[in-house]
């Protein structure tokens, strides 16, 4: 089948943030595994290449496909929502399917509200191979397909069961990073973006991507990483590399290897990944630096104990301030990630929590978030009794850290929204540490 998958444009350009600008690896990973299976396919990368709906009518016209899939992270839903409307308008035969965090926890109402026909829910590459199969076979019915919310018939939709997540991620081909049409601007940046894992055991009641992966973590081999690695370094000349994982350090014993690997490899490169403090060591964080790791960024979201148990963060404050000092002696700057606005919060709590970053903590830089419940999330979920309620609901809005999208029992949304714009203030002072 000839298929083409879209990343629909971000709700801000790339001038407006240079600094956040990866590719839309979904694309990347279910065109590998789909062009394994002889799919024709085409990735259109519309976050960064500044083309519009129209532009995309004109090339969808053109290609004519049978299949036309939509990624789509919460923020990015209302383009999400116009991309596929084009693509209706366009092609009225075509299958239409959508997939990714968003779609996954709202597929009915996104059925209900959207010209889309199937939703792939969660891990994408077996359910679309399925699908297509299926699709293809010109099978009446998609009830056999695990995975995925479709239209049946007029108005029904019916939920199949969920897909077990793929047991061995080094099964997986090679993402293509080749194969997007916006790959030369982000050579231009120099900076890649690479995956290595998928979850994250843990059961914080702010986060929606430990759900999306079944509470669990699965990683790509060492072996497997530097394979996706050369291709970064070797064919797009990545001079940084930015592992995204949610829990990049879950398993020490894997980042002990990695590093030996990276070293072997002497790219001559810096890295960065995202890990949580209590995963870290002395000794693996001496290993990361030798290896290249020039920075991590550290969820550690609050100084208050009794807050981080009520939001299940299962870690302690001390590790958390113990985890910033191993990393300055061992040359990695550190960026914390704080989180504000929980429904216990006060506004002296959060004044706390400021003090507590600028005089324990103090982090290279801090990252101050206003909470914005995900869907998906513990806290989306009980938001009326948690005494939560969304001022901005247009998901599209819901980027970037201010100004608040809610407001708690305790705190307006414009006292939010001061007390945010008084924590960037203070988090210069980290910086002298
Ligand atoms: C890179 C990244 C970004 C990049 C986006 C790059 C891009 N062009 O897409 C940037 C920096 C711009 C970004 C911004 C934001 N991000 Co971000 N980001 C990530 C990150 C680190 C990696 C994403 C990735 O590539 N994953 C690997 C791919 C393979 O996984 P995947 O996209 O989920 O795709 C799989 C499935 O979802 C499914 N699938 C996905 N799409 C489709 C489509 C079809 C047709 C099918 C069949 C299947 C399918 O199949 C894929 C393969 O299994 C993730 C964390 C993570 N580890 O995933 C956070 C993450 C996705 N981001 C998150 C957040 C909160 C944001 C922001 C809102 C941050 C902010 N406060 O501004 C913004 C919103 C952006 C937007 N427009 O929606 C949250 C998700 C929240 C949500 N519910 O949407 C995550 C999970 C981080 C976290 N732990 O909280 N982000
Ligand atoms: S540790 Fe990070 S990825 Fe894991 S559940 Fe908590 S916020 Fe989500």
């Amino acid at each position: 089948m000839k298929v083409v998958l879209v990343a629909p444009p971000m709700p801000y350009s790339l001038a407006d943030a240079p600094d956040l600008q990866f590719p839309p690896l979904a694309l990347c990973h279910l065109g590998a595994a789909i062009r394994q299976r002889g799919h024709e396919i085409m990735l259109i990368d519309m976050t960064v290449s500044g083309m519009t709906v129209d532009d995309l009518r004109k090339d969808l016209d053109l290609l004519q496909p049978d299949v036309v899939g939509i990624t789509c992270l919460s923020a990015a839903f209302p383009n999400g929502m116009n991309v596929a409307a084009a693509a209706r308008q366009v092609l009225p035969n075509a299958h239409i399917v959508m997939g990714g965090m968003h779609p996954t926890f709202t597929d009915r109402a996104t059925l209900e509200r959207c010209p889309v026909d199937i939703i792939v829910r969660n891990e994408g590459e077996e359910t679309l191979c399925e699908l297509l199969a299926a699709l293809e076979a010109g099978a009446d019915s998609l009830e056999k397909v695990a995975g995925i919310t479709y239209r049946h018939g007029r108005g029904v939709i019916c939920r199949n069961p969920s897909r077990a997540f793929i047991s061995d991620l080094d099964s997986l081909p090679l993402p293509l990073y080749g194969d997007l049409n916006t790959m030369p601007i982000y050579c231009r940046l120099k900076v890649h973006l690479v995956v290595t894992s998928r979850g994250c055991p843990h059961h914080c009641a702010f986060c929606s991507a430990s759900p999306f992966w079944g509470h669990r973590w699965r990683a790509l081999s060492p072996a497997r990483v530097m394979d996706v690695t050369d291709i970064v370094v070797g064919e797009f000349g990545a001079t940084q590399v930015v592992f995204g994982d949610d829990n990049f350090a879950f398993s020490r014993k894997r980042v002990f290897d990695l590093c030996q690997a990276i070293s072997e490899r002497a790219y001559g490169i810096d890295w960065r990944c995202s890990v949580r403090a209590d995963s870290l060591t002395q000794p693996m964080l001496a290993a990361m630096r030798e290896a290249g790791c020039s920075a991590v960024f550290i969820g550690v979201e609050s100084g208050c104990q009794s807050s981080l148990n009520r939001m299940k963060k299962n870690a302690s404050v001390e590790a958390s301030v113990r985890a910033v000092q191993w990393c300055q002696t061992a040359g990695i700057e550190t960026t914390c990630s704080m989180l504000m606005g929980l429904p216990w919060e006060t506004a002296d709590d959060i004044r706390d929590n400021v003090r507590f970053v600028a005089t324990i903590l103090k982090p290279n830089e801090v990252v101050w978030n206003l909470l914005h419940p995900d869907p998906g999330s513990e806290i989306y979920d009980n938001m009326q009794s948690l005494g939560l309620r969304f001022v901005i609901e247009d998901p599209e809005r819901h980027i970037g850290n201010a100004p608040s999208v809610i407001e708690t029992s305790r705190l307006g949304s414009e006292e939010l929204n001061q007390l945010w714009m008084e924590a960037c203030l203070a988090a210069g002072v980290g910086e002298e540490a």
